[in-house]
């Protein structure tokens, strides 16, 4: 988590840097410094208490003393200043995917422009088109840019927000005037994406803590202020509300601001049938006392969406939600043989400090060029090497993989000679995704009747926040996975979270196997699995619904029966 923060800090810097003219080394320095961090399978907290940082590559002296900072106290001496030197209105530009720091200097010294709105009237009235490397084609694509970051721009990924709402949090409760403080709305509920960071925060003095929530260094600015509540702007360019109640009142408050809305008319119908109310200002000590006062048992924050849970919950059959301890290994992982940036023996040893008794290799097959996908001889070439790495490695197992690509009239990229030898067949579909309901069901749907093929990939092929789920039958696939005992892979990439948790609820419902695979293309990457449990636990499932939860010889025993 601190990585990818020291990481967001330098990449912010290099930006800064380079909107206020710089164009030396140093924002290419602080960039590198930010990669090397995002791909660290390291602990960059750890490494810096040992006094180690040195010998991350790509970080000196200069550097080393920023990393220090940045751990101490979130923020680093240059990039406050900077923070104060450059306009905000020019940082905005930067959203816009496709421009860079140099093209928003150049628009903002000819244009004057510093702001999203200005520069879309710039863009529409054709007032970009010859300034110094802009052309008629990059306005163009400016404007579709705009277009498509003012839909991004209303909701995130929760990675890209969850460590900062917890920055926020920790350091709020730091205060001696915080009694407690929580995470609540859709972050608590392990929403994939999210509007706003909601904090409560327990407290006799409101005012205080608000003052210190004002003056925090991430935040950027205080939009709105009122007795208990205050709405900022982050420096990351969202917003965070912070409620504070008195502390009798906390339990209550935590829950009604965690939402959701649905959940909460179903609990307050249920309160009033049963002569009570239920709002914010009830006193309990904590929420299962809450729950307790309407006859139910304590009903887990992601399940709070008005999909059966109260009804469950009633009955007495709420799920035993899956947690990240019950997962023994990962089915899916990238290596150098194709777009991975590890070898398969530092996935392994990642794999092991993880805790994993298995892994697959999972690289791509040939079609997929730009990955450089593997042919039959290359997977044979990678079985000697897996083959040594298990000869050395005990109980633990790599397991023979690839994702093979699903063609577009539903055969499979490698031949059933080359599947039948491998251990773990995934298949995906990445490319033509723009064929119809029909076409793509029916593509999935002849992967899936391959008798060698064990699980389906990134079902829908969504990214978040980027593309669409391509349309499909998802009913017809449960059957026919059901059918041939094919596993629908749930993807824990926090992009893709695929398939999602609606899907994830009517697999469990359908008795369709689930893996979640962390999809990883660097050992960081593996980290991963935990956004894959997030989202599981919202899909209701439970260990046994997992394939990855079984013991080796038990997984190994499903793999068989497709073969
Ligand atoms: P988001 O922000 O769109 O990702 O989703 P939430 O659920 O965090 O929504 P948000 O931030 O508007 O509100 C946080 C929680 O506060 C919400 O889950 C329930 C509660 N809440 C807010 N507004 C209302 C409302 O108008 N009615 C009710 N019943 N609850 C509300
Ligand atoms: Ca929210
Ligand atoms: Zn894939």
């Amino acid at each position: 988590m601190r990585n990818l923060q020291v990481a967001a800090a330098f990449l912010e810097m290099a930006e800064l840097l380079e909107l206020s003219g710089e164009t030396g080394f140093k924002p290419v320095a602080y960039r590198r410094a930010a990669r090397t961090l995002e791909h660290l399978a390291e602990d960059i907290e750890q490494v810096y208490e040992e006094g180690r940082l040195l010998e991350v590559p790509g970080i000196g002296k200069g550097l080393a003393g920023k990393v220090g900072e940045l751990l101490t106290r979130g923020t680093f001496h240059q990039l406050e200043e900077l923070r104060r030197q450059v306009p905000r209105g020019l940082v905005e530009l930067l959203a816009v995917p496709g421009l860079g720091p140099r093209t928003a200097a150049v628009i903002y010294r000819h244009l004057g422009i510093a702001g999203l709105g200005e520069l879309e009237r710039a863009a529409g009235e054709g007032r970009l088109r010859g300034l110094p490397g802009l052309g008629e084609k990059k306005e163009a694509n400016i404007r579709e840019s705009i277009r498509r970051l003012a839909q991004r721009l209303e909701r995130a990924p929760l990675a890209e927000v969850l460590p900062l709402a917890q920055e926020l949090r920790a350091a709020l409760a730091a205060h001696p005037v915080a009694v407690r403080v929580e995470i609540a709305g859709s972050i608590r509920r392990g929403r994939e994406t999210v509007k706003d960071i909601d904090l409560v925060a327990a407290s006799a003095r409101p005012e205080e803590l608000m003052d210190h929530f004002a003056t925090l260094p991430q935040v950027a600015e205080v939009i709105a202020r009122g007795e208990t509540k205050a709405t900022v702007r982050t420096y990351a360019g969202g917003q965070a509300d912070l409620r504070v109640v008195a502390p009798e009142h906390f339990a209550a408050a935590w829950h009604h601001f965690t939402g959701s809305a649905e959940h909460h008319v179903r609990l307050r119908h249920r309160a009033r049938e049963r002569g009570s109310v239920l709002n914010e200002y009830g006193a309990f000590a904590d929420e299962a006392g809450l729950y307790e006062s309407l006859g139910l048992p304590f009903i887990p924050p992601e399940l709070r969406e008005d999909a059966g849970e109260v009804e469950a919950a009633e009955a007495g059959r709420l799920p035993e939600l899956i947690r990240r301890e019950d997962l023994r290994g990962d089915l899916h992982l990238h290596t150098r043989w194709s777009d991975g940036l590890a070898t398969v023996a530092e996935m392994a040893a990642q794999a092991r400090k993880l805790g994993h008794e298995y892994i697959a290799v999972a690289d791509h097959s040939p079609s997929l060029v730009v990955a450089h996908g593997l042919d039959a001889r290359a997977l044979a070439a990678q079985r000697a090497e897996i083959e040594e790495i298990n000869g050395q490695a005990g109980d633990f197992k790599v397991f023979r993989g690839v994702e093979v690509d699903i063609l577009k009239d539903g055969s499979l990229d490698l031949p059933d000679e080359v599947l039948r030898e491998l251990d773990v067949v995934t298949a995906s579909v990445h490319t033509r995704l723009g064929g119809d309901a029909g076409t793509m069901t029916k593509r999935l749907e002849l992967a899936m009747k391959n008798p060698h093929v064990d699980a389906i990939g990134h079902p829908t092929g969504r990214l978040l926040g980027r593309r669409d789920p391509y349309p499909l039958d998802l009913e017809r696939v449960l059957e026919v996975a059901a059918e041939t005992g094919t596993a629908l892979e749930l993807n824990a990439s926090p992009y893709r979270l695929d398939l999602g948790w609606v899907g994830l609820k009517r697999a469990r419902e359908s008795g369709v196997k689930v893996v979640i695979n962390s999809d990883a293309h660097s050992t960081a990457g593996m980290a991963d699995l935990a956004w894959g449990i997030n989202e599981g636990r919202r899909g209701w499932l439970e260990a046994p619904d997992v394939l990855n939860t079984r013991p080796r010889e038990d997984l190994e025993r499903f793999l068989m029966r497709k073969r």
